[in-house]
């Protein structure tokens, strides 16, 4: 199909993006981490967990899934007679990108006996070789269902497989993966911060260090931290220390509270701290004029190898049945 050189702008662009959805009889699912913009046109704003008991129960006809690449091959293993629609697929991550399928073979191969718990930010090549996946919503309860005498291997993220394996107490053989947001919060700006606004409190996702996890009031996956703000002071402060598109939501659930963004670090502490670094340029790449072209077009789609699809679902299903 030719495009028109301009899609349209402003209300009429968002009103084009509902008429589009309906018309096809779409379902749009967003991520906490995606542009503000873009979670005001989603039925289902979520974390990875919930976006992916959305994808499971929908019964959309199409599934158009802003965020990126691993959560929108999820809905597809979820839905493989659906289509699904990501609207940069381009827009992937470097958590799963750290765990290359060939090399995770040979990891798990190196280690018999092992239960291999993968964390949903994986390739489906690399679901396909794990026995269950997790979230962060839910990796303390998927540790906890494994028998306390079984191994487990568990990727892609070193951060969060060490939080695990700190609050299960069970030691975990860990892959030496990291999200290039979360692992570069500034330590020394979120002391500084701390300092500037006596009783913020300071909430940190588990994929974080260590070091900068050691600083949170609260430590959790976005939907955790969400609630956290949901049940917390109404009119408190709040540094965030995760991508800060969670931000949209935490004030719609706490409008009279102020947010901080924890900033990134910048060439080592001796060089300070950047403000606009703390975003994952990947979730960023769709935009809600890509996502208008994305419902026009009725594409690009994420497809997956059948026989890798076959393998990877088993995991997803064991996570979803666990809650
Ligand atoms: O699991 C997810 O959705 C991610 C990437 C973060 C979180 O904690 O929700």
């Amino acid at each position: 199909m030719i495009q028109p050189a301009l899609a349209p702008v402003g209300a009429e662009l968002v009103a084009e993006i509902q008429r589009l959805k309906r018309e096809m009889n779409a379902v749009i699912l967003a991520h906490y981490y995606q542009d503000d913009s873009i979670q005001d046109q989603a039925d289902f704003i979520g974390d990875s967990l919930q976006l992916a008991r959305q994808a499971a129960t929908t019964s959309a006809e199409v599934i158009v899934f802003c965020g990126v690449h691993f959560m929108a091959e999820t809905a597809k293993l979820l839905n493989p007679a659906k289509l699904v629609l990501l609207p940069d697929l381009l827009a992937g991550c470097s958590l799963s990108e750290s765990c290359p399928a060939d090399r995770f073979k040979a990891f798990v191969d190196a280690r018999p006996g092992h239960v291999v718990i993968t964390y949903v930010n994986s390739s489906a090549a690399v679901k396909a070789l794990s026995d269950i996946c997790c979230t962060s919503s839910n990796a303390c309860a998927v540790v906890r269902s494994i028998p306390a005498s079984t191994p487990i291997i568990f990727a892609p993220d070193q951060f969060l497989g060490d939080w695990v394996s700190r609050e299960t107490g069970r030691p975990l053989v860990l892959w030496q993966g990291s999200c290039e947001v979360h692992e570069n919060f500034s330590q020394n700006a979120i002391v500084r911060l701390q300092g500037e606004h006596p009783g913020i409190i300071t909430l940190v996702h588990p994929e974080c260090p260590l070091a900068v996890r050691a600083l949170a009031d609260v430590v959790g996956s976005t939907s955790q931290l969400l609630d956290a703000v949901r049940t917390g002071k109404r009119d408190g402060s709040y540094l965030v220390v995760t991508e800060p598109g969670i931000i949209h939501q935490m004030r719609k659930a706490a409008p009279g509270a102020t947010f901080v963004m924890a900033p990134a670090e910048v060439g080592g502490s001796q060089i300070g701290s950047c403000s606009h670094c703390n975003t994952c340029p990947h979730m960023r790449r769709n935009t809600l004029e890509k996502l208008y072209w994305c419902l026009r077009n009725r594409a690009p789609e994420v497809r997956i190898d059948p026989a890798i699809a076959e393998r990877a679902r088993l995991p997803i299903e064991r996570m979803i049945a666990i809650g």
